[in-house]
């Protein structure tokens, strides 16, 4: 495989931007690489700039769910730059997402639009501090909740990848009222609860965590959550930048059935513009500015171009359940076919995953949080990827992300998936 041009830019990269990446989770570090440049993406396919073709199983982690440059989409994108690229003003394609949203979800009455998953988040938190008047906020270990200061702590993601648990620069007036619990464990969330009585304002949790690699919920784990910030208090926040339109239409509230206060998105409301959001309960969305008393602002949220982007993709996924099958067949298809092929070759891994979310982790322990997702064997990891990478299946270079499928992929792609595990395997 040729990768002189991507090597080349590379070079110049890490002369300009900090490890050569805008974003560390888009470095090859971890897997002893330096990361492909990418040029062009369509469908299942991405390219780079070598003239190399891959199947894409990132899909810019996440929001590619109708597989790269879909057709609506984008005559949607390019009709609407056609009336202007940005007015930081009211419009009526802003109006129509949170209608189509709060439709969509029934735990979302009122939505404010952001540019990202880290805003949202941001946002949410400042929220439910705003509406209960206390400051502590309960995340879990391994759950990555964006870079806000007060959500990187044991996070998850490229600060589990680096292996710094902790981020340099965050104050520690910032980070300590932060509580760390333990995912899947509610007993842990009842001691923190028991340790600050009347203190934590809100407990955010990925309903499946997928920046540990992908840990599904336990039996019983959100609703224990619901229950838990009821009886506190507290405001229960679904951080659903994964899981939102991707476990079924309405995310994981709706396929678990356990209605959170707040739900944060991230990019795929955006169809692959740069968007997020947050909503839920009207008396608790009520405080966000200019109504309530916490300020949240922002020029391009609601942004004409992205709006219009991500309204085409979401009223895609409304009309076509069909889309869900489909993609979440694959994933059983892929994890069935991959379990299959540990028990024929007595590997030491384990596969995880929910719908089109999928993860395999080398490790004999079922991984159920993020101390068991650290005993996966990440030097194996590499080589797996490498070989899937020189195979033509561009997956996430660390071990603690998901692989995401689209609507896009194909049976034979999972075929030539499994066939090429089974290689590395043998
Ligand atoms: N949640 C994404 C990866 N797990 C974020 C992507 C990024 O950090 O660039």
């Amino acid at each position: 495989m040729k990768t002189d041009k991507s090597e080349r830019l590379f070079k110049e990269a890490v002369e300009k931007i900090p490890g050569g990446v805008n974003s560390p989770v888009r470095a090859f570090q971890a897997v002893g690489k330096n990361p492909r440049f990418i040029e062009r993406a369509e469908k299942q396919y991405i390219y780079d700039v070598d003239g190399n073709q891959y199947v894409d199983y990132i899909g810019s982690w996440g929001p590619m769910i109708l597989g790269h440059k879909n057709e609506q989409v984008q005559a949607a994108v390019q009709e609407a730059i056609e009336k202007g690229l940005s007015f930081g003003a009211a419009t009526e394609i802003e109006v129509e997402m949170a209608k189509l949203i709060c439709d969509i979800v029934p735990a979302i009455e009122m939505v404010r639009m952001v540019n990202s998953g880290t805003e949202a988040v941001m946002s949410a938190i400042r929220v439910a501090r705003g509406y209960t008047g206390r400051n502590k906020v309960l995340k879990f270990e391994g759950c990555y909740h964006g870079h806000a200061d007060a959500m990187l702590v044991k996070a998850g993601s490229g600060v589990m990848t680096s292996g710094v648990p902790d981020s340099a620069g965050v104050p520690a007036g910032c980070a300590e009222d932060t509580l760390t619990a333990i995912y899947n464990n509610l007993e842990s969330v009842e001691k923190l609860f028991a340790e600050n009585k009347g203190e934590v304002a809100c407990l955010i949790v990925e309903p499946v965590a997928a920046n540990m690699g992908v840990v599904e919920p336990q039996e019983g784990f959100l609703q224990g959550l619901r229950d838990i910030c009821t009886r506190e208090g507290a405001l229960l926040i679904f951080d659903e930048v994964i899981t939102g339109f991707r476990l079924q239409l309405e995310g994981a509230s709706g396929y678990f059935g356990v209605t959170p206060d707040l739900i944060t998105y991230g990019k795929i409301i955006g169809g692959g513009m740069p968007v997020g959001a947050y909503g839920g309960r009207k008396d608790v969305m009520q405080v966000v500015s200019p109504v309530g008393a916490v300020y949240q602002a922002g020029t391009l949220s609601g942004n004409p171009v992205a709006m219009h982007a991500g309204i085409t993709q979401l009223r895609i996924l409304k009309e076509h359940p069909e889309i869900y099958s489909k993609i979440n067949e694959n994933g059983e298809k892929l994890r069935a076919g991959l379990r299959e092929l540990i028990e024929k070759y007595q590997i030491p891994c384990v596969v995880n995953g929910i719908g089109s979310l999928s993860c395999m982790f080398f490790t004999k322990e079922p991984v159920v949080d993020y101390e068991s997702a650290k005993t996966s064997d990440t030097v194996m990891f590499g080589k797996y990827f490498n070989h899937m990478l020189n195979r033509g299946h561009y997956l996430a270079p660390s071990q603690f992300e998901a692989i995401f499928l689209s609507v896009a992929h194909t049976e034979e792609d999972i075929r030539r998936y499994l066939g090429d595990v089974e290689e590395f395997f043998e």
